[in-house]
């Protein structure tokens, strides 16, 4: 195994290993995300990772399986449209592209779409992603120059595909979570691929951004992720569009986890390649509110302190889940910054997301991580579709004055409409959905609140205010 070369160059040309004419390649393309840059920038101000561990997963498994894969990320490197096509010029017909996509970046991946053919790209074109996974049938018919769709989780079927690929076998029936169109242009579609198990069993992601700043000599800035568990066991929350894709991959509701041992060894080994001290985890809910996530924490923090790895990370969770006796733990091993899902300071908000929380657990998970001297970036949406105006002043004051947050994007949050979810379909059947995919909007219910929000936006997006403190100003005396 040991030959097997994943690289990305240092000008990020894709350097397909030397044993091009023997074996399958497959690129992998991450597209960038269609947010406003001054969102991004004030969004991404806490260090988060920069990699798309999804795709080092799929590289990886890849690889297990004898195939060669790069990764172009054009998120991680900010690459336009234009310079991912003037890269792709250089791609063999033989090989295979898969594209990553999800909501944000299904506009960066349509215009993409558009040049792979005209720069002469006459290979496989794939598309897997949560996007896919949500609304394979609204992508065939969206996007064009696809061949196939892939639903689900990517690192059994993807890599057997492929092999078939290669082996000139076009009998699709075995790949699970498959949709292509046929002869006759009907779509067939293969129905979805089992969920992975034993998360344990698959091979730990290519830490792509990393080993190549490793490569090129400069210095390792990216923060490695760590994903630990797939799925949420409420998958209630009404705007998740992670629960809904989650849903479709396991059948229902259900949470994964990997072993506290099997994070670890990625962790330390990490760790020596890289240097990394510190993590994030990217789960999607840490834990599942049984002693099963709750042990494995533990487990966690016993391991950290036995091999005496030392390092920071950040985890994310539901307030309900903040305890103190498991995070004082947890902190003494280096946790030191938590993203909790406040999500709002009404109960009658909570109630209508289905979040499943309560103001209190919201106070108390407050208080935890303050006493323990942990910080705290609050999942917070200010502005709900029934906010009134009082709601939303009641929202700020309780984030800045309480939780004691104040960052400039807080002020342009509203509920996002993500396809396909629960509040998406509420919104549509009240005829109050706006804009087009993947950028659903709505109005506010309450006149005073939309011309609010509109001002804020106006001011951040246009006029560039940075002053979050002249923020919050506003809205407590509008
Ligand atoms: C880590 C993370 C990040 C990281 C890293 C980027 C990334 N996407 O990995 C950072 C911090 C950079 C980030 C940024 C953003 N994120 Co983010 N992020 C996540 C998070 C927490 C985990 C994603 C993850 O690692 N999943 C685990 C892996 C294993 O799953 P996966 O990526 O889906 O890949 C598997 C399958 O889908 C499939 N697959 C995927 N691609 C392909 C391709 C092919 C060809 C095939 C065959 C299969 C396949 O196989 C993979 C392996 O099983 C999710 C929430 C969540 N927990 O899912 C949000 C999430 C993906 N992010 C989201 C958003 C909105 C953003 C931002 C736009 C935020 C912002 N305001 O700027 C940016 C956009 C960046 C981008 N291009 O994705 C949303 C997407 C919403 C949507 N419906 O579009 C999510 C779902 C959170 C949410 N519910 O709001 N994010
Ligand atoms: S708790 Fe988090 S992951 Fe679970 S459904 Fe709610 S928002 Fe989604």
């Amino acid at each position: 195994m040991s030959t097997w070369q994943i690289c990305v160059s240092a000008d990020l040309c894709i350097v397909l290993s030397e044993f091009g004419s023997t074996f399958m390649h497959v690129i992998l393309i991450v597209p960038r995300s269609d947010i406003p840059e001054q969102i991004r920038a004030d969004e991404f101000d806490a260090v988060l990772p920069r990699e798309h561990i999804g795709t080092g997963y799929l590289a990886s498994a890849l690889r297990m399986n004898g195939i060669d894969a790069s990764i172009l990320d054009a998120e991680a490197y900010d690459l336009p449209v234009a310079s991912v096509l003037e890269k792709l010029r250089f791609v063999k017909d033989d090989a295979i592209i898969g594209i990553t996509c999800n909501q944000s970046q299904y506009r960066y991946t349509k215009l993409m779409l558009n040049g792979i053919r005209d720069i002469g790209f006459e290979g496989i074109i794939c598309i897997g992603g949560e996007l896919p996974t949500l609304a394979p049938n609204f992508v065939a018919d969206t996007l064009r120059d696809l061949d196939y769709i892939f639903c689900g989780e990517g690192e059994t079927e993807f890599p057997l595909f492929a092999s078939l690929i290669h082996k000139g076998n076009n009998e699709f029936r075995a790949v699970k979570g498959l949709w292509y169109k046929n002869g006759d242009g009907t779509l067939v579609n293969t129905g979805m691929p089992v969920a992975i198990r034993d998360l344990d069993k698959v091979p730990v992601p290519y830490h792509y951004v990393m080993k190549n700043e490793k490569d090129t000599g400069v210095p390792i800035k990216t923060v490695p992720a760590i994903h630990g568990s797939r799925g949420c066991k409420w998958g209630s929350c009404t705007f998740c569009s992670t629960a809904e894709s989650h849903r479709r991959i396991i059948g229902g509701e259900g949470w994964r986890c990997r072993s506290s041992k099997n994070i670890i060894d990625e962790i330390a080994q990490v760790k020596e390649e890289f240097g990394s001290r510190y993590f994030v985890f990217t789960d999607e809910e840490i834990f599942d509110g049984t002693s099963l996530g709750y042990d494995r924490m533990q487990d966690l923090c016993i391991l950290l302190k036995d091999r005496k790895i030392g390092i920071n990370f950040m985890i994310g969770c539901r307030a309900s889940e903040v305890n103190q006796e498991l995070f004082s733990k947890l902190r003494s091993v280096g946790l030191s910054r938590v993203l909790i899902g406040l999500e709002s300071s009404s109960q009658r908000c909570l109630d209508a997301i289905k979040k499943g929380t309560s103001v209190d657990d919201n106070k108390a998970a407050v208080e935890i991580v303050r006493k323990l001297d942990i910080e705290l970036i609050p999942g917070f949406i200010p502005f709900y579709p029934n906010s009134t105006l009082e709601d939303v002043k009641k929202e700020f004051h309780f984030l800045v004055e309480y939780v004691g947050y104040n960052k400039v994007h807080k002020y342009t949050k509203k509920l996002r409409p993500d396809y396909g979810t629960p509040l998406f379909k509420m919104l549509q059947k009240q005829g109050r959905l706006i804009g087009e995919f993947p950028f659903y909007s709505y109005c506010f219910k309450d006149q005073r609140v939309q011309n609010l929000y509109e001002y804020l936006q106006r001011l951040i997006l246009m006029e560039g205010e940075k002053d979050p403190g002249n923020l919050y100003r506003i809205v407590c005396d509008w």
